[in-house]
């Protein structure tokens, strides 16, 4: 009998749901075979690094707490330097009332960073060496009815012989970061469902997979599988054989297939049962994608036949307020702004992700490089090889089925910052990356390999990324044509991964620095000692609008060159790094097109006018309301729109309709000069669809004719926001009262009484310290009671201090 996935759905759902039922409330279903019920609810956490369980089962100090969890969630991107790199404890009671004979039962982990014993009763059950990727458990004799204490020691002490090297500029984040799952299976079983598609054209494809027998008599045994489309009705079903524990499915002409692309990323189920005359023992299912790709030599990329530019941006994994212990929401949402963005390839940076993004990434059509967390630190020791080596097996082994993948990364910039001695030889590394490319391709060798700024690894891998960041690490934006075109000679498959720059949300300028005159112009490699070379990164301002200028510029480029593979801009949201104390916001990395919340900042908009696909339009910029220059100056304003006509209009007077055109530079042409009044102006772009339909932003700028003086002094306010918390705003004025524009200093905020600052959120509302945006920054605050007043204070050594207090 096959299941259509509805039906499989609501048999999951009555299965998960009496699986609950029976191990909460102790309701027996002797039926019970393969199950998986997440158990990230009521769990206790403890800070103490101890080794030994028996001094952790002593302790009484446990904190509750739901999964996912990091101990680093705040104090990563806190004021304080450095993070806790050291151990800390689990546990949970799972009580499991009923159990059958002869059923499995194991634990699975998505990911706890980096390493982790797991014990059940007392009794050590196993573990892992490294973050970032699943593991089974079996707990079967360990547990026995009803409660079960399992504990779990988690550990991201510094260990040079666990990848990534902590020189990468990341946090790693200790916790149980990721889901946990019971899962129950019976004594006969399938596992590790593989499926490739070794054929597939618009006309026909052919499934191959291999399943996992695991049953001490296979003799009356077979394998029984079928592919169901998206309604779930199956096109194709037949029984195969089991030998050597082993069934290999094939299903050859499977006519008309739907494709998977990044606009119809249709999927279908191969659903394998374990069939023993007509009973089913066991069943397990995973999605199949049918479609291929070529990295053509020294060309274009293709998909299904087609060229496709790749357009693309990376993810790290984190969020404000939590660190890496995302929900799967959260997860999801990342996945959905950047799929808005348009954006058709995602760089996983630099280690593998939640099964969440990949799901996402199959569901809404965004290709995949998937990178083994080799980030720096150079060749290790044997015991280094080994972890590293499983790891990219595991990565391999769980992310197997996921269309969306198409290149596995043996990492990114490896030789760099060796850890141990010797690590930067650049023979040996070659010697191990050869043995980890074979290694890939041996597991898989359906898809390429990859690797990011490593040259004398280039030939090594099959697509290659140099390092190229235009008008950022080195020269000019205008350089980025040449350094594509010097690229595409030299490597047969070259992509270009990251590209852009740090941008401080609100921090505005009437004249970014483009370094001309100042800076290199043709220089693009990303110098290893920054002070060696002037360069933006150096001596630009961080504004929105320098870097929305870049990122136009690289896109104006990419998007007109017929034979470019395409490039992925370096990151999507601001991430947090130990390497940073003293960016704008400490320890960001700021080089997100979104705020550490996936806010956008303009950049985001930039992308989304040569990517995005629903109609938009966007004045630059939102955050730039309060401007100056002198009577009579004009200025530009650009609109980002991927509308193919823009009309603006400057207080209700029509500055002429513009035609997009993305060879020209700015904004695809949709740019007016203008001369604002002094003080009120009211800014309206509408962007024609087509006759009947447009879309409209609008916009309103205080402009002033009169330069501030220098800084005199801070002033302080308020407002209420919806989520009934303050926000509390600082201005740098001088002496008549007027806002600073050009005021950039760091400014201190603390909440002295009746509240909370939202603070280490590493987002410009959530940091306690943080650089001025054209006069301006603001903090959240939350009050404890509103009987009592909340006494709020700003400083600098410039400045000692200025106090608001809010009855
Ligand atoms: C490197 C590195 C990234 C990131 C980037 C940056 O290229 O690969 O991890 O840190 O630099 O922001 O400078």
């Amino acid at each position: 009998m096959i299941f259509k996935p509805v039906i499989l759905k609501i048999a999951f759902l009555l299965f998960l749901n009496a699986m609950v039922f029976s191990c909460e409330s102790g309701n027996k279903n002797s039926n019970l075979q393969r199950a998986k019920v997440n158990i990230n609810n009521d769990w206790q956490y403890l800070e103490n690094n101890t080794e030994h369980i028996g001094d952790a089962q002593k302790e009484t100090h446990w904190k509750k707490i739901n999964l996912p969890h990091s101990w680093n969630a705040l104090d990563a991107t806190d004021i304080t330097p450095g993070y806790r790199r050291s151990a800390s404890w689990y546990k949970k009671d799972l009580n499991i009332p009923n159990i059958i004979s002869g059923q499995i039962y194991q634990l699975y982990f998505e990911g706890v960073n980096i390493e982790s014993e797991v014990y059940v009763n007392g009794e050590k059950v196993g573990g892992h060496t490294g973050g970032y990727i699943g593991f089974l458990v079996d707990i079967t004799k360990a547990i026995s009815t009803g409660n079960n204490e399992i504990l779990v020691r988690v550990d991201n002490t510094y260990n040079p012989e666990v990848i990534p090297s902590q020189k990468s500029d990341f946090f790693i984040f200790g916790g149980i970061t990721r889901d946990v799952w019971l899962e129950t299976l019976p004594s006969d079983y399938l596992s590790n469902l593989k499926i490739t598609t070794p054929k597939v054209s618009n006309s026909n494809a052919e499934i191959q997979a291999t399943v996992v027998v695991n049953s001490s008599n296979i003799s009356n045994l077979k394998v029984k599988a079928s592919l169901l489309d998206a309604d779930g009705t199956s096109i194709k079903s037949s029984l195969f054989d089991i030998s050597d524990s082993m069934s290999e499915i094939n299903f050859k002409s499977i006519v008309n297939p739907k494709l998977w692309d990044i606009d119809h990323p249709n999927l279908y189920t191969l659903a394998v049962q374990l069939v023993e005359d007509n009973i089913v023992k066991d069943e397990i299912s995973d999605r199949v994608g049918f479609r291929w790709f070529e990295f053509k030599d020294y060309g274009a990329f293709y998909l299904n036949g087609k060229r496709l530019l790749l357009r693309g941006t990376h993810r790290h994994e984190e969020h404000a307020g939590v660190g890496a212990a995302m929900s799967n929401k959260q997860h999801r949402a990342d996945m959905e702004l950047i799929k808005d963005m348009g954006a058709n390839f995602v760089r996983l940076a630099h280690y593998p992700q939640d099964p969440e993004i990949y799901k996402a990434c199959d569901e809404l059509g965004l290709l995949v490089w998937d990178e083994l967390p080799w980030c720096r630190g150079g060749l290790g020791n044997d015991a280094w090889k080994l972890n590293t080596k499983n790891m990219l097996e595991e990565i391999i082994e769980q992310n197997y089925n996921h269309p969306s993948i198409i290149l596995w990364s043996l990492g990114n910039e490896i030789y760099w910052l060796p850890d141990f001695e010797n690590g930067d030889n650049r023979e040996n590394i070659n010697v191990y990356l050869k043995e980890l490319n074979d290694y890939a391709h041996k597991l898989d060798p359906s898809r390429k390999t990859a690797i990011r700024k490593y040259y004398e690894g280039a030939d090594i891998v099959d697509v290659f990324s140099p390092s190229i960041w235009s008008g950022w690490y080195s020269g000019s934006y205008k350089s980025y044509q040449k350094a594509i075109d010097q690229y595409k000679k030299e490597y047969p498959h070259f992509l270009h991964a990251e590209y852009g720059g740090s941008s401080h949300l609100g921090r505005h300028t009437e004249n970014p620095i483009t370094g001309e005159g100042k800076i290199q112009s043709d220089g693009w490699e990303e110098a290893i000692v920054q002070t060696d070379v002037a360069n933006i990164a150096q001596i630009g301002d961080w504004s929105e609008n320098y870097i929305v200028d870049l990122f136009d510029w690289h896109l104006r480029i990419s998007e007109n060159d017929s034979t470019f593979v395409g490039n992925v801009q370096w990151a999507f949201k601001d991430f947090g790094t130990p390497l940073r104390p003293e960016n704008a916001i400490p320890y960001m990395n700021q080089k997100g097109l979104v705020d550490r919340t996936g806010k956008p900042k303009d950049a985001f908009y930039v992308f989304k006018s040569y990517w995005g696909k629903d109609p938009f339009a966007y004045i630059e910029s939102h955050t730039w309301t309060e401007r100056q220059g002198p009577k009579g100056k004009s200025r530009d304003i650009s609109v980002y729109s991927n509308c193919p006509e823009v009309e603006l209009f400057l207080n209700g007077k029509s500055l002429g309709v513009k035609r997009r055109d993305t060879k020209i530079f700015p904004a695809s042409g949709l740019n007016w000069t203008l001369n604002f009044n002094e003080g009120e102006n009211n800014l309206k772009a509408i962007g024609k669809i087509s006759n009947s339909k447009e879309v409209i932003d609008s916009l309103k700028i205080n402009y002033r004719y009169a330069k501030n003086e220098k800084a005199r002094a801070l002033k302080l306010s308020y407002k209420l926001l919806n989520n009934g918390n303050y926000l509390v705003t600082a201005k740098a004025i001088d002496a008549k009262g007027l806002r600073c524009l050009d005021y950039e200093e760091r400014v201190y905020f603390q909440c002295l009484n009746g509240g909370e600052a939202l603070i280490s959120q590493g987002t410009p509302t959530g940091s306690e310290i943080i650089e001025m945006a054209n006069g301006q920054a603001s903090i959240e605050i939350k009050r404890h009671s509103k009987d009592k007043p909340l006494q709020v204070m700003v400083l600098n050594q410039n400045f000692k201090g200025t106090y608001l207090t809010i009855n």
